[in-house]
């Protein structure tokens, strides 16, 4: 995949490390979990776990950042087997969206039907504390508007239709899923529903973009999730992701946004296992077959 710069990969390139990957499993997960490094505890926490690192994986994108080795994970999380993605692949790291959504399409091929992405995100509604969990209900495809779209190129029907619908991207019978384990678990408090808008980074916003995204209705901006977002839901996958707010964006001159570093830190640390609990009653949810289907 690397020899062939900007092009896509053929669909026997994905075959070919679909078929790689299941000779050498015997799990055959239902449930992808994308996650950001808050998550990892919860790879860590799977029994039966089988490793591959990016790199010894056939056409798997290899991370560019030295000692920021990522890695594939088979585990069982409540009995189902599940695969998690421990580092994922950021356009402003120099990959192309046909590297950085691969993985998606791998887990389609294995038989995935829910993908759960979790990150986190700068808060732009005022109305937004550190700490809290948004669930992102829509999206803004920055980088999308300018041509930095994964779907194009040729299109593949083997994974999905040439104009796909987004309008329901993020499924709204797995958002209120989502609220009523987060008023079971006793922390809706800290959980949002909102707009999510993708930047390519890397730096972080100006107020006067910060603001130009609030007036578009953004409740929150990041750096990554959207491509991958959008070729699960090419391909016919369900997407549940959850945003991590980790600090405030400033929107305005006058004052700048102070905050302790430490205790957001902790914040995020608090909200990481929380984030792991919401994520295994989804999946335990999920196996129960409550939820399949409603797209
Ligand atoms: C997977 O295993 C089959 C049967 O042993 C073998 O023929 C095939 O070449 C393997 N595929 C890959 C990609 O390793
Ligand atoms: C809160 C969180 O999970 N943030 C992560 C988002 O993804 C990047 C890349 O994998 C991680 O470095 C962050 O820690």
């Amino acid at each position: 995949m690397h020899t062939k710069g900007n092009c896509c990969c053929s669909f026997e390139d994905y075959k070919l490390t679909t078929e790689w990957l299941m000779n050498q499993t015997s799990h055959r997960p239902k449930v992808a979990i994308i996650c950001g490094s808050g998550l990892g505890l919860l790879a860590d926490g799977a029994s039966n776990k089988q490793t591959f690192r990016y790199q010894d994986i056939p056409n798997f994108p290899i991370s560019t950042v030295p000692g920021h080795d990522g890695c594939l994970v088979f585990g069982t999380i409540e009995d189902r087997s599940c695969v998690f993605m421990k580092g994922h692949f950021h356009l402003y790291e120099g990959y192309t969206l046909c590297q950085v959504t691969f993985p998606v399409r791998i887990f389609k091929l294995m038989g995935v039907e829910l993908v759960l992405v979790t990150n986190a995100s700068g808060g732009i509604c005022p109305d937004f504390k550190v700490g809290d969990i948004m669930i992102i209900k829509d999206h803004i495809n920055l980088p999308g508007f300018a041509g930095q779209h994964p779907l194009c190129g040729p299109n593949d029907e083997r994974f999905g239709i040439r104009f796909p619908c987004m309008s329901d991207a993020y499924s709204k019978d797995m958002r209120s899923v989502v609220v009523d384990i987060s008023t079971e678990l006793g922390c809706s408090d800290f959980i949002r529903e909102g707009v999510y808008c993708m930047v390519s980074g890397p730096n972080f916003e100006t107020i006067a973009e910060a603001r130009m995204l609030w007036i578009l209705g953004c409740d929150s901006v990041g750096m990554s999730m959207v491509p991958e977002v959008t070729v699960a839901k090419h391909c016919g996958l369900q997407v549940v992701a959850l945003s991590l707010i980790t600090n405030k964006v400033s929107l305005d001159y006058s004052r700048e946004e102070k905050v302790n570093h430490e205790e957001v830190l902790e914040i995020c640390k608090m909200r990481a296992e929380l984030l792991q609990k919401l994520v295994t009653s989804l999946i335990s949810r999920f196996n129960q077959q409550q939820i399949i289907n409603t797209n």
